[in-house]
């Protein structure tokens, strides 16, 4: 897979080549990353991208002619059968999650366009960009992050570091619901005690334990997570004990 990534600080975004999975797909050529500064294609002698906007009002707009031409660069060296969708990083988008990772990591990559300054001109937009994508509701200073983030998401799934399909099934489940708390060494220190079913060695009581408790964490801490699947009956049972417990016990007994 092919990335992708329009940005005024390309050394900044191309550092997570240098890590993790990102860095691992790369070295196994599962994905290639590349970074392009709009400042390389413009033609005002002091490189400038931008410009005030109309209209007055505080703070620098995006011009547009650098970014179509940097993306007709990257269409040029791409030269994709299956166009490669072009992603604006923009806190007026639709909110990133697991859902928007997986239907990137099935197409042939994608183009992620990081802002700067107080926004891009309109028309960019209107003619250049396929979907506007947001991190969430906070106020960052540009779309580099949230694009670092994308990148990581979907290079995970399109890696191989899952290992197997049972790692992927897994991975989506546990997306629609919270994980399990988890334990290591020692079993017991100034921090407090492993529960006592983790060391009792009995697969099925452990296997219980967890899904009551990624069930209960998602009542407690997530229940819009809960509207949007549909428990079996197990599943229900489990939920129904947590509740039950809930609050005359210790969470984690
Ligand atoms: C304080 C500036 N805001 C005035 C109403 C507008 C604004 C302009 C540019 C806010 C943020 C930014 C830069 N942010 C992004 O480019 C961005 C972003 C974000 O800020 N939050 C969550 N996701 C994203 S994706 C891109």
């Amino acid at each position: 897979m092919r990335i992708d990534a329009v940005t005024l600080f390309p050394e900044w975004l191309l550092e997570i080549e240098r890590y993790g999975v990102v860095g691992r797909g790369l070295r196994e050529q599962r994905l290639s990353l590349a970074a392009w500064n709009p400042r390389d294609y413009t033609d005002h002698p002091t490189r400038r991208v931008d410009d005030r906007p109309y209209g007055g009002g505080p703070g620098m707009v995006m011009q547009s002619a650098p970014l179509v031409a940097t993306l007709d660069a990257i269409a040029a060296q791409r030269g994709d059968n299956e166009r490669a969708p072009v992603l604006l990083m923009s806190p007026q988008g639709e909110r990133f999650d697991q859902r928007w990772a997986e239907r990137l990591a099935v197409g042939p990559g994608f183009i992620v366009v990081c802002g700067r300054y107080e926004g891009i001109d309109q028309r960019f937009i209107d003619t250049h960009v396929d979907a506007e994508i947001s991190a969430g509701d906070m106020v960052l200073s540009g779309g580099e992050l949230p694009a670092m983030m994308i990148i990581d998401a979907v290079a995970r799934l399109v890696s191989g570091v899952l290992g197997d399909d049972r790692s992927a099934a897994e991975d989506s489940f546990a997306n629609a619901i919270l994980d399990h708390p988890h334990y290591t060494r020692p079993p017991s220190d100034t921090v407090g005690d492993v529960p006592e079913v983790l060391l009792s060695g009995d697969h099925a009581r452990i296997e219980r334990w967890r899904e009551k408790q990624a069930l209960g964490r998602t009542w407690l801490r997530r229940p819009d997570l809960l509207d949007e699947i549909d428990l079996s009956a197990r599943q229900r049972t489990l939920l129904a004990e947590f509740v039950a417990e809930y609050g005359r016990e210790p969470q984690d007994k």
